[in-house]
């Protein structure tokens, strides 16, 4: 009881410490630290050097230029590459703040990348600012902390293909997400209004595959431009960013459900009983057909997709098949028997297979939605349960990884609360405090079934979205409150006190010039 109450006392404390997500252990010691012009770096190893780059640009707002040193100073911050060690993991670190030392240690550079987003936490918000100041002096409480994340996939998926958000704002994003400790960005770039990843080969993808001319809903549109695409050299610059900022970015190309876009440009890729039709927006059915040469032009387009992602995962939706045309079609009939399968849902399981087997030979893993368990999961699957928990579960019980994203707690495109103040939402109701609640590891899981939760992801579908700035009012302070559930020990997240902490991170978000929802009074 006592200890208790103790620990209970010693958490309030901490409500000063202006920290999300939430880290592992954190003690107060006397003293504190000041930054100011004096202030040297000192980096020990490559992955400290990188790091370092990063810390003295992440502050150029204070003006202070973090001068290298060969030895510490009266004010110094160290950087160091340790021994692995159980207490940090992969992506783990020590922050000691002491009165004329910063010390932040991990045995990787994703870990010290981790440690200077905490210590960056702990400075005003204000040097998450672009503006520079002069003079700039900052006093840091004394401090002890050993952290180290729940999960290893901690996500957020754009989608780019219902409306077209401009690289910068890709950039943005990754920028905040890193500070919140997330670390996979699903791309989702291909879906039924546009096509946003230019691929060579198959020029037309662009030309006009990203030419939307009607909205999700297939009315068309009002006129405005939404359509646009990333350039290779687009792609290559976000990945460079992303990989500084130790986030990977898993690109989604959906098959074979999905695709009027791509169909639209390659009317060979549809499902035709009438020959295809002036505009060639006007397809039969959104799926792909089942054809090997359709097979084989998808593997060419994850030929170009793995050159850009260096990402073990590859998405490949896999979600919303409408097995309706596939049934009144007498050629995928034929298809379908001759290869000796059973129904629709095996059909769609025999073309997720053969891109299984593609990706897997080229060392990659294939991830997709759901559905991809119906007709019998590929085998080296991993599945984003999104229709609620009971797909991860089937995966896990499988002996599959799976991510969990599900509707009723992960979809950022719903709304956050009473529609008639809202924009105009896709629907669904999913407030903050929802979010926060979430328990990514569903209670049906043994210990060993649960290891098979890779980690949690949050997803903005873009139907009603047309602008950046919606969209990260969409995302913020939603985003924040994945941060901690995806990063913070399960016994660390506490509703009252993750409110506390969060209007100090909010104040950092409006120096970043986020459009993030305004907390309800
Ligand atoms: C379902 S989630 C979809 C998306 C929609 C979303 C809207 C998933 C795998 N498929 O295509 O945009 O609902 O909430």
């Amino acid at each position: 009881m006592f200890l208790l109450a103790a620990a209970a006392m010693l958490r309030t404390e901490f409500q000063a410490l202006p920290l999300v997500p939430w880290p592992s252990r954190v003690e107060l010691k006397n003293g504190s630290f000041t930054l100011d012009a004096s202030t040297t770096l000192i980096a020990k190893g490559r992955e400290a050097h990188e790091n370092a780059d990063y810390l003295r640009q992440s502050l150029r707002a204070t003006g202070i230029p973090l001068k290298g040193a060969g030895k510490a100073t009266e004010s110094t911050i160290v950087l160091s590459i340790v021994k692995p060690d159980d207490a940090l993991g992969v992506e783990g670190y020590r922050l000691k703040v002491g009165k004329s030392e910063v010390d932040i240690e991990a045995s990787t550079s994703a870990g010290l990348f981790y440690g200077i987003q905490t210590f960056r936490q702990l400075l005003p918000a204000s040097t998450y600012g672009t503006a520079a100041t002069s003079g700039f002096s900052a006093t840091v409480p004394g401090v002890e902390i050993v952290d180290r994340p729940r999960f290893g996939w901690r996500g957020m998926m754009l989608d780019v293909s219902r409306h077209f958000f401009p690289k910068e704002e890709i950039l943005k994003m990754l920028g905040t997400m890193a500070e919140h400790k997330l670390n996979h960005f699903h791309w989702h770039l291909t879906d039924e209004p546009g096509w946003r990843i230019e691929i060579k080969r198959y020029p037309n993808l662009t030309k006009l595959g990203s030419l939307q001319n009607f909205d999700t809903f297939g009315k068309p549109i009002d006129g405005q431009n939404h359509g646009g695409f990333y350039t290779q050299s687009d792609i290559r610059e976000v990945v460079a960013y992303a990989k500084k900022l130790h986030i990977t970015i898993v690109p989604e190309i959906e098959m074979p459900g999905h695709s009027v876009a791509a169909i639209a440009s390659y009317h060979e890729l549809g499902v035709w009983n009438n020959p295809p039709k002036a505009n060639p927006w006007a397809v039969e059915s959104s799926n792909l057909n089942t054809e090997e040469s359709t097979v084989k032009f998808y593997e060419n387009v994850l030929d170009e997709v793995m050159k850009l992602f260096p990402s073990t995962w590859i998405h490949v939706g896999g979600d919303e098949v409408d097995k309706g045309p596939w049934k009144g079609n007498a050629r995928t009939q034929e298809l379908k028997k001759q290869r000796g399968l059973k129904d629709e849902d095996e059909l769609q399981s025999w073309f997720i297979r053969q891109i299984d087997g593609y990706l897997t030979t080229h060392g990659r893993r294939l991830i997709g939605w759901d559905e991809i368990l119906e007709g019998g999961l590929a085998q080296g699957a991993t599945v984003m349960s999104w229709r609620g928990i009971e797909g991860g579960i089937a995966a896990a019980r499988a002996g599959h990884d799976a991510v969990m994203s599900p509707t009723s707690h992960m979809y950022f495109d719903f709304y956050q609360g009473d529609p008639k103040s809202e924009p105009r939402s896709i629907g669904g109701h999913l407030p903050l405090e929802r979010v926060y609640s979430y328990e990514p590891i569903p209670d049906a899981l043994n210990a060993t079934e649960a290891k098979r939760i890779l980690g949690v992801q949050a997803n903005i579908w873009a139907e009603y979205i047309p602008t950046s700035s919606h969209m990260e009012y969409m995302a913020w302070p939603r985003g924040c409150a994945l941060s901690e559930l995806a990063w913070s020990q399960k016994d660390a997240r506490d509703w009252t006190l993750f409110q506390g902490r969060l209007k100090h991170d909010l104040l950092r978000l409006s120096a970043e010039q986020m459009n993030f929802r305004k907390l309800d009074k």
